[in-house]
């Protein structure tokens, strides 16, 4: 339907921070792996809508701008492979509070609003690579990617001639 979009809220990865990943992957997973995520669209989901209507976007945006919510920081440490989904991912051993409230506090909104929900339990990550079906040597721990969320946003996704490329639609700071 062209009256909806596939939306989701997400924190955006600062771009050094977008960069020093795509670094470290190609040293760290051979091309074979899986399908790299681009450096733009490496970011953490808070909450995804599904296709949402303009109307139901505006509400949710309304409800996202009165969010007070302090700004966090998070140690990307922690590593996996969701063979199923096809998806090596980047986490956090230890889920920072503030993000997993305002996960949670989006996510009642979205469903209050009647919008799609994710049967699975919330885990935040950073999708590294997709199409990762085989088995996948993950790096030992021992790496550290700090990172402080000063913001959180609204996108949208679409997959145009090959491509999924996400849009900010709106952007509401954390309290600093
Ligand atoms: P993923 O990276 O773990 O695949 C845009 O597609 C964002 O929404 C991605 O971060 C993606 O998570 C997430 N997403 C897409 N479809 C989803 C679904 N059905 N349930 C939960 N999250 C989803």
């Amino acid at each position: 339907m062209s009256d909806t979009r596939r939306l989701f809220f997400a924190l955006p990865l600062p771009p050094k921070t977008q960069r020093a990943l795509v670094k470290w992957r190609a040293e760290q997973f051979p091309p074979e792996a899986g399908r790299p995520i681009a450096a733009a669209n490496l970011h953490i989901t808070l909450a995804f809508l599904g296709e949402v209507s303009e109307q139901k976007s505006l509400a949710l945006q309304n409800m996202a701008s009165r969010i007070k919510q302090p700004a966090f920081s998070l140690d990307l440490d922690d590593a996996g492979h969701w063979p199923g989904a096809g998806v090596v991912w980047l986490g956090s051993r230890r889920a920072p509070r503030g993000l997993l409230q305002l996960a949670e506090l989006l996510r009642s909104q979205a469903a209050r609003s009647g919008c799609y929900q994710s049967p699975f339990p919330f885990h935040p990550h950073v999708t590294l690579l997709r199409g990762a079906t085989k088995t996948v040597a993950i790096p030992p721990s021992g790496f550290h990617w700090p990172v402080a969320f000063e913001h959180f946003a609204l996108y949208s996704s679409e997959f145009r001639r090959g491509r999924t490329r996400y849009d900010q639609i709106a952007c509401w700071p954390l309290i600093t």
